[in-house]
């Protein structure tokens, strides 16, 4: 690949040729790959035979960079950020590092002049779905920035086999499909055969003291399986940092039941070899609800453990043997409780393995890890009954008691008598069937614990983790999710991105803050029309892809108004398609209501055991069906379910929007972070006080964004006072319509039973609160409608989001958490002058 110049290319190398990038060294590189690993000339190759020719000469260009950056933390020695996280959704590669390498333009032309469109091989692109939803997508945004803040980090997670479920939809409901995302391989990953380690499970332990007076504890397990790495780099935006994102899969080891193969128990020993693989086969689905299943538990346990591991085999190869260091080597956060077990594994290995006193053993743990969490919802609070995981883990359930009894020991101190508080700070849940709480024992196992809003970490403080931040309210903080402007403009929204950097330059895309600038254009006549011009253009190219891809004819010229995020009932997207009937009925009422064409988009995932997420969906597609067909409301109202929502489809969905739907009760959303990625392209919102909604409000003004709903506050004196929905249903005429219809089977072909489980929810419980909203939804959205019956207006307020929206860069996110949490400092990468990549 370097320095051996092939026949007939020329001898002089330019400049760009240094790092490989002028358009002929990336067009022979790309011919040479097509060629030498593909295997195929230009006649027979098929279109994926181009995508991996082209990823693999990305990818050179990316190796080129990781070395060096891999090379100089080592020679460093940096200090370096260890993020753990059961996900990462990363979306596809080869845009994006076609982007951060500053190459999309070249290779786009390097592909016209061999006659590909780079368009078609980027739609190639098997997307990686590792992750479920908001949690996995901030990983990798925030991978992406600690690229480009040049900050040393290793993301650390698992490789699953089957990543999120392909959603189809049948009959309007959804159906999973298995998501086979590395059926044609990966060029972005590079496996490491040699780098496996091995990780125990079940079995039982045995004290004794050793010949120097040290009480020794040995965990001889039932199990061992290995981990192999594979690694993917992570490169940073216009910067030669390329870090390491390493994932995990689950092997078994050949010799471990050598003997079963021996004395005939081949089939044992298969199966024993099909439950090693099985840990690291499938993504669980579920985004923000726990299903307590023994294989969750050992994908959690499998990837701290190998990543506890690698990071202790990093330390000692820079010559130090003792482990007194650690913590000023590596950071560790924990992204939320999935990783929670590292805690304990790392004082299992210092104490049991390297022999360290417990005392400092503890010292280090509490120094290396800081927890994230994301959310307050109590389903989604990871707790592991006792006797699981004791039967799987023998060793850390011992060393978790032995934490808490140490823990409880100082907080007695603290609180003499309080046995009530003792009971609630434990470690391990007494009541009933017991569980050991992962959330306490990332509390007590990190020096900082931090919440992803303001309004998310504030009740963190009052509810869940109360009691940890009354015993040291020192440890918490907020840090407010960011996500990245380079895929999620630069990528998604070239248009835009082109609008901009014509009149404020690049800097914005590293600096997003500078997106300020745009201010005072928010009143110049000539740009705005710019401005609606691009988002008109997005809006186009979407409605091609729905008709496309559903069949479904959409006016771009009608209001684009969008949800999209997993199907969750306190994401009320129920709520969405009441006012979406309340419209319709106002048109049969009046057929000829003059009112703003408008378009519902929805799009989202359902965990496959979530009945009442699936009913969800399947409301949505029948209200779409008979309002589409009906000639009535026809041009005016269209309801569109846009199946398998992904990166790759948010990527097209969110520059195309006029209006962001954000209508969680308050409360409920931890943060959320397509509310940014859509205010970001110019969409407006309708939002409660929600999660990061209350933050992007006050940093755009209040004027620019369409407040609904109860707060907080309200909603809690609302329960206090014994809420009744029905009260809410029976005082608005207008709501009780809506309710019946549903119930008479309208949407439904006259089945009254499909849709009652929803609305007799709705009626007597509605723990969400649809009800005590509406109102305040529905009058909210005719503001909508004026403001945008007004386009100067609405794209006046557009600018001015954008311009606004400098805070909720992923770039900001990090630089907060290496300033408070981390204390890391970026380290620069140069390549060395020797470098030429001649192909
Ligand atoms: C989530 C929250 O629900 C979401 O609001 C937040 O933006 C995201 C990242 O912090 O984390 N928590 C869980 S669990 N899944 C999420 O998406």
């Amino acid at each position: 690949m370097t320095s051996l110049i092939p026949p007939g290319c020329p001898t002089v190398l330019t400049e760009d040729d240094r790092t490989g990038t002028s358009i002929e060294t990336l067009r022979r590189a790309f011919m040479d790959n097509l060629f030498f690993i593909q295997g195929r000339f230009p006649e027979v190759a098929t279109k994926n035979d181009y995508y991996l020719a082209l990823a693999y000469t990305v990818r050179d260009r990316l190796l080129l960079r990781w070395l060096n950056s891999a090379k100089t933390y080592r020679d460093q020695e940096s200090r370096t950020v260890c993020y753990l996280s059961a996900e990462f959704l990363l979306g596809p590669h080869l845009g994006n590092n076609l982007i951060n390498l500053g190459l999309y333009e070249a290779v786009e032309e390097a592909m016209r002049q061999t006659g590909l469109n780079l368009k078609e091989l980027l739609d190639q692109e098997e997307e990686p779905g590792l992750g479920n939803g908001g949690l996995g997508r901030l990983a990798a945004c925030y991978m992406d920035s600690l690229a480009t803040l040049e900050i040393p980090a290793i993301g650390y997670g698992i490789r699953y086999e089957y990543g999120i479920f392909d959603q189809e939809i049948r009959d309007g409901w959804q159906v999973e499909i298995t998501d086979k995302w590395l059926r044609y391989g990966n060029p972005w990953e590079i496996p490491r055969p040699e780098l496996i380690l091995p990780v125990k499970f079940g079995g039982h332990t045995y004290s004794y003291t050793d010949d120097q007076g040290r009480y020794r504890v040995i965990w001889e397990p039932h199990q061992v399986v290995q981990g192999v790495a594979y690694d993917t780099p992570i490169l940073g935006y216009k910067v030669n940092t390329a870090n390491l994102l390493r994932l995990w899969r689950a092997e078994a080891v050949e010799s471990f039941d050598f003997q079963a193969f021996n004395t005939g128990d081949y089939y044992g020993a298969v199966n024993q070899k099909i439950a090693s693989e099985n840990i690291t086969k499938v993504l669980y689905p579920n985004d923000e609800q726990l299903q307590g299943k023994e294989l969750r538990l050992m994908q959690e346990y499998f990837f701290c453990s190998c990543a506890l591991q690698d990071m202790i085999r990093l330390y000692k190869q820079s010559g130090k043997q003792d482990l007194s260091r650690f913590h000023e080597k590596f950071t560790v956060q924990l992204n939320d409780t999935h990783p929670a077990i590292s805690v304990a594994e790392l004082m299992r290995l210092l104490v049991d393995e390297h022999l360290m006193p417990w005392e400092q053993a503890w010292d280090i743990t509490r120094q290396t890890f800081a927890y994230t969490n994301h959310t307050l919802l109590p389903e989604a609070l990871e707790k592991w009954p006792l006797d699981l995981f004791g039967s799987l883990l023998p060793r850390h359930l011992q060393i978790i008691y032995e934490i808490n009894r140490r823990f409880l020991d100082e907080v007695r101190l603290q609180y003499p008598g309080d046995n009530d508080r003792l009971r609630r700070l434990s470690i391990i849940d007494e009541s009933g069937c017991r569980y050991v709480r992962m959330a306490h024992l990332a509390a007590v196992g990190s020096h900082a614990i931090n919440g992803v809003a303001v309004l998310h970490s504030e009740l963190l403080k009052q509810t869940v983790l109360r009691d940890f931040y009354e015993l040291t309210p020192e440890k918490f903080s907020n840090k407010t999710n960011g996500v990245t402007p380079r895929r999620w403009m630069v990528l998604s929204n070239p248009g835009l991105t082109r609008l901009i950097t014509e009149r404020i330059g690049e800097d914005w895309v590293k600096h997003l803050d500078q997106l300020r600038q745009l201010e005072p254009l928010a009143a110049d006549a000539e740009f705005a029309a710019q401005w609606r011009s691009v988002k008109h253009g997005n809006k186009e190219r979407l409605a091609q892809y729905i008709r496309d891809r559903i069949g479904v004819t959409v006016d771009p010229h009608s209001l684009f108004s969008i949800l999209v995020k997993r199907i969750h009932e306190y994401k009320r997207q129920h709520l969405c398609v009441l006012k979406v009937i309340t419209l319709y009925q106002m048109l049969r009422d009046q057929p000829h209501l003059e009112m703003v064409p408008q378009t519902f988009i929805f799009g989202g995932k359902a965990a496959p055991g979530y009945y009442m997420a699936k009913l969800i969906i399947k409301f949505i597609n029948s209200v779409a069906d008979v309002i589409n067909r009906d000639p009535v409301v026809r041009d005016r109202l269209r309801v569109v379910f846009l199946p398998n929502y992904n990166v790759t489809l948010g990527q097209r969905v969110y520059p195309a929007a006029d209006l962001s739907q954000q209508i969680s009760t308050a409360g409920y959303e931890a943060s959320g972070t397509g509310n940014m990625k859509f205010a970001l392209n110019g969409a407006l919102t309708i939002g409660t006080l929600d999660g990061a909604n209350v933050e992007i409000r006050e940093a755009v003004g209040a004027e620019n964004f369409f407040l609904f709903g109860h707060t907080v506050e309200q909603l809690q004196e609302l329960r206090c006072n014994g809420y009744r929905p029905w009260e809410f249903a029976n005082g608005h005429p207008m709501l009780k319509r809506v309710l019946d219809l549903i119930s008479s089977g309208y949407f439904s072909h006259g089945d009254t039973e499909l849709f009652r489980p929803l609305v007799e929810h709705l009626w007597q419980d509605d723990r969400y609160c649809l009800l005590a909203d509406y109102q305040s939804y529905v009058d909210c959205y005719q503001r909508v409608l004026q403001v945008y019956q007004d386009q100067a207006q609405w794209a006046k307020m557009s600018i001015l989001n954008v311009a606004r929206m400098g805070k909720f860069s992923s770039d900001r996110a990090i630089r907060e958490y290496c300033q408070d949490i981390w204390h890391v400092q970026p380290v620069k990468i140069v390549l060395p002058a020797t470098a030429y990549m001649t192909s």
